[in-house]
């Protein structure tokens, strides 16, 4: 890994990923990219370009300019954000991670990472401890285009011998980027409210449990995975990665612990539908037998650490 690609890199994970892969590989072997231009910190920090991955040849000239080898594919349309706009969810999703492919094919790139993610699942998969092998029939764009998404990255793996590798990401929880239009954004929502204004409208049920997991977590998923010796991986593009599931009750009395006087209401809206068709737990052996995967942080850990550094940061 020389020379590294981010797309989607202004966005939640990106945000934080070019920072990690920069410590780890050096500054100017990561090329950040997004559709807009970033805020003059961002782009004095590093590489950066606009890539628009719904263009090939946009990722082409990026590509070869910069003589990448590797692709951390971030670029993508979030599940509520998707349902509001199925075929802008369509076009990012599929074509995007189509275009990154091909190129991936066609320019001899060594290694893709992209993410996959809980909404792979859909209404008739078993929800408690779901497993790495079962029901993919989700039932948001979003879902559909993860789930051609794993299916492309294995088919390219089998068909042409690129190596694609992802997980299927729970919500991700964290305070430096706010998160893009997902139904777990609740999640991330309630610590900014309960520190702003002590309290809080959730737009799910106080009985809704989803799987989560905290930002330095999903980056060592990353880095772990793109790390990972292919001979070890009998999966690719599709491994379950957990580390803590609790409902949305369980989350406002753990914040509560800190915040006594946080007061939450709750409000479900067309988001709790894409929350009911996902699993509540994961089993995640795939990835911790082939790779190695363990999470750092459980639910106590990660409040603690969130209203932390959101408080440093709203002062
Ligand atoms: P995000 O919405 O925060 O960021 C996505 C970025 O993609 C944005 O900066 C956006 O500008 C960019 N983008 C949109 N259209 C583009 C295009 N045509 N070309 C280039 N860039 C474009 O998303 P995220 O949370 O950082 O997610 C990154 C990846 O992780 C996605 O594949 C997502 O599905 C997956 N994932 C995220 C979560 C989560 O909770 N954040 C959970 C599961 C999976
Ligand atoms: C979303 O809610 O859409 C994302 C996800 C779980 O993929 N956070």
């Amino acid at each position: 890994m020389k020379n590294i690609l981010v797309t989607g890199a202004l966005g939640q994970i990106g945000s934080e990923l070019v920072v990690e892969l920069r410590k780890k590989y050096g500054r100017n072997s990561v090329v950040a990219s997004d559709l807009k231009t970033p805020d003059p910190e961002v782009m004095k920090e590093g590489p950066y370009e606009i890539v628009d991955v719904t263009s090939r040849t946009s990722i082409e000239n990026v590509v070869d300019k910069h003589k990448i080898d590797t692709i951390f594919h971030l670029a993508a349309i979030l599940s509520a954000k998707g349902e509001q706009n199925p075929q802008l969810a369509f076009n990012v999703n599929i074509i995007g991670m189509y275009n990154v492919l091909e190129v991936g094919r066609d320019r001899k790139i060594q290694k893709i990472i992209v993410p996959s993610s809980i909404a792979a699942f859909g209404p008739d998969t078993p929800k408690d401890n779901t497993p790495n092998e079962t029901i993919l029939r989700p039932s948001t764009m979003y879902g559909v285009s993860k789930v051609a998404g794993e299916l492309l990255g294995n088919y390219y793996f089998t068909k042409y011998g690129l190596d694609v590798r992802g997980v299927r990401f729970p919500g991700i929880i964290s305070w430096k980027t706010p998160p893009g239009g997902g139904t777990t954004d609740y999640a991330v929502a309630i610590f900014y409210d309960a520190i702003k204004y002590g309290k809080y409208e959730c737009f799910v049920r106080e009985d809704t449990v989803l799987p989560m997991m905290y930002m330095p977590d999903a980056i060592k998923v990353l880095m772990d995975l793109a790390e990972a010796d292919i001979k070890n991986l009998k999966h690719h593009c599709d491994y379950n990665v957990a580390a803590m599931s609790f409902s949305a009750k369980e989350l406002a009395a753990e914040i509560q612990k800190i915040i006594p006087e946080l007061k939450v209401t709750y409000k479900p809206d067309f988001r709790q539908k894409i929350a009911d068709s996902w699993p509540r737990s994961l089993d995640d052996s795939a990835a911790r037998n082939e790779w190695g995967w363990k999470p750092e942080y459980d639910i106590k850990k990660m409040t603690e650490e969130m209203i932390r550094e959101l408080k440093k940061k709203l002062k």
